[in-house]
C-alpha cells in the first residue's frame, strides 16, 4: 500500500521548520529530497568500502568495483535496458546530452544536416546543439508550442525532413509538466532515419520507463531528481550506437591498451568495453552507489504507484487553483496529461516575490525561467513560480499552500 505519510518518515529533512513553519517542499522538479536509506548507504561506502575502482586487485577495490558495476545493472533493469553496457554514468542530464552531442553529432553531422528540438526544452537540450552547430555548420530547428505551453506535434512533424539527423525532446516539460508522445516522435524520427534523444530528467523519476517500448536511441536523466545524490546522472544508449561512437572524454580507465610507436607517430589505442569507454577518470563511485539505493527505493514503492500518487495530488491542486481570481496557471488542465508540475503567476506580481512570500511561510517553490527561457518568451511571460510534487507530498500540504497563496493574492 502506497502511503505518503509512512514514506515521509524516511526523509529526515522533512522534519525541518523554516521561518517557524513546517517545511513544505514543492521544488522537486529542481531536485528531490533524499531518503535515509540513500544517505546511509553513502556513509557506509566511505566507512567500509572506499577505494578506487577497476584499478586494484586488493579487496577494497574489488568490493567497490562490484558495487559500482551493480549500480549500472540496477539502473539498466529500472529502465529495461539490455544490460549495464547500455548505461553510462555521467554527472547529470546536461552531461549526458553533451556526451551524445560531442561523441555522436560532432563526428556525424555537418552542413546540410539538421537537429530538431522544441521551444519547450530546458536549456541543456538547446545550448549544446547551438554550440556544436557553430562548429559543424548544421542547422538547429525548433518545433513550436501551443497556447498552453504544450508541444505542437504537428509543427514537429512539419519540420522533420530528410535532412533531420537528430530529434531531441524532453519526455516531460520541466515547466508545464506536460507529457510528450514519445512513441510517436520516435516513430517519426526513425521513419526519416534520424535518431531520437530523450531528455528524461522529469520523467524517469516519476513514471515507469521502458526504453524498448519507447524505442528511443538515447535517454538522459539525473540521479538527484529521483532520490539520489547530486553529481551522478545517466546516459542510456542503444548498444550498437554506443559501440560505434568515439569517446567524449579521454583518460584513464576508458582504454584497454595504448601503444605509442614513435615520438612523432600517433598511438594505437584500443577503447575499453562499454560502458567504461565513456567513463574516463575516477568516476563518482559513491554517487553511483547512492543512485543504486535510490532506484531500489523507487522500485520497492513501484513506479505505477509513484505516478498515481502524483497524479492524484496534481488533479487536486489543479482543481484548487481554479478557485483563484488573480492566480493564473499554465500547462494542461487535465492531470492525466501531465506530471506533478504546476507553473503559475499572480496578476501584477513578480514570480520571485511570490516565491519569497511563500518561503516566509516555509513553502519552497522555484521562480524565474526554470532554465527554459524560450518557452516563457513564447508564452509572453517574464517567468513563473512553479510548484512540483513528489512521493512524500500530501493533500494537506496542498491545502496549506493554497491557503497561503490566497493570502498573497489578497495583497497583490
Ligand atoms: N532537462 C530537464 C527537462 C530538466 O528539468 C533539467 C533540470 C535538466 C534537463 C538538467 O538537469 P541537470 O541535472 O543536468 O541540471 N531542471 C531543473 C529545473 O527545472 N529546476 O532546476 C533544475
Amino acid at each position: 500500500m502506497f502511503n505518503p505519510y509512512e514514506i515521509r518518515k524516511d526523509f529526515p529533512i522533512l522534519d525541518r521548520e523554516i521561518n517557524g513553519y513546517k517545511l513544505i517542499y514543492f521544488d522537486n522538479a529542481a531536485t528531490s529530497q533524499k531518503p535515509r536509506q540513500v544517505i546511509d548507504v553513502m556513509k557506509e561506502f566511505y566507512e567500509k568500502y572506499n577505494a578506487n575502482i577497476h584499478r586494484g586487485v586488493h579487496t577494497l577495490s574489488q568490493e567497490a568495483s562490484e558495487l559500482y558495476e551493480n549500480a549500472h545493472k540496477e539502473v539498466a533493469n529500472f529502465i529495461n535496458a539490455d544490460g549495464m553496457e547500455e548505461i553510462v554514468f555521467v554527472k547529470n542530464t546536461t552531461e549526458a546530452i553533451n556526451l551524445v552531442a560531442y561523441s555522436w553529432a560532432l563526428n556525424k553531422l555537418s552542413e546540410g544536416d539538421e537537429v530538431l528540438t522544441t521551444l519547450l526544452e530546458h536549456h541543456s537540450n538547446i545550448i549544446p546543439w547551438e554550440i556544436l552547430s557553430k562548429i559543424r555548420g548544421f542547422k538547429v530547428k525548433y518545433a513550436d508550442i501551443n497556447a498552453d505551453g504544450t508541444l505542437n506535434i504537428e509543427s514537429l512533424e512539419q519540420l522533420t525532413t530528410e535532412k533531420t539527423r537528430i530529434i531531441c525532446v524532453s519526455h516531460v516539460s520541466n515547466v508545464t509538466g506536460a507529457i510528450n508522445d514519445v512513441k510517436r516522435i520516435a516513430k517519426l524520427a526513425h521513419e526519416y532515419d534520424a535518431i531520437i534523444i530523450l531528455d528524461g530528467a522529469q520523467s524517469v523519476p516519476h513514471m515507469p520507463i521502458d526504453v524498448k517500448n519507447l524505442d528511443v536511441d538515447f535517454l538522459a536523466f539525473s540521479g538527484h531528481k529521483m532520490l539520489g545524490p547530486t553529481g551522478i546522472g545517466v546516459l542510456y544508449g542503444k548498444r550498437e550506437l554506443l559501440e560505434e561512437m568515439e569517446p567524449f572524454l579521454g583518460g584513464g580507465s576508458m582504454i584497454k591498451s595504448v601503444r605509442c610507436q614513435s615520438p612523432n607517430g600517433n598511438c594505437q589505442i584500443e577503447w575499453h568495453d562499454l560502458p567504461w569507454k565513456f567513463e574516463a577518470g575516477t568516476p563518482n563511485i559513491c554517487g553511483g552507489i547512492g543512485l543504486m539505493e535510490a532506484v531500489k527505493y523507487l522500485r520497492r514503492i513501484g513506479m505505477e504507484n509513484v505516478q498515481r500518487h502524483e497524479r492524484e495530488l496534481t488533479e487536486y491542486a489543479l482543481k484548487r487553483f481554479g478557485e483563484f481570481e488573480k492566480v493564473k496557471f499554465y500547462g494542461p488542465k487535465d492531470a492525466s496529461l501531465k506530471c506533478g508540475i504546476i507553473p503559475f503567476n499572480i496578476d501584477g506580481m513578480n514570480p520571485h516575490d511570490v516565491a519569497l512570500m511563500l518561503d516566509s511561510f516555509g513553502i519552497m517553490v522555484r521562480s524565474g525561467y526554470h532554465c527554459a527561457e524560450p518557452l516563457h518568451r513564447r508564452l509572453g511571460i517574464k517567468g513563473s513560480a512553479r510548484a512540483s510534487f513528489y512521493i512524500y507530498n500530501t493533500k494537506e500540504e496542498i491545502d496549506r499552500f493554497i491557503e497561503v497563496l490566497r493570502s498573497i493574492e489578497s495583497v497583490a
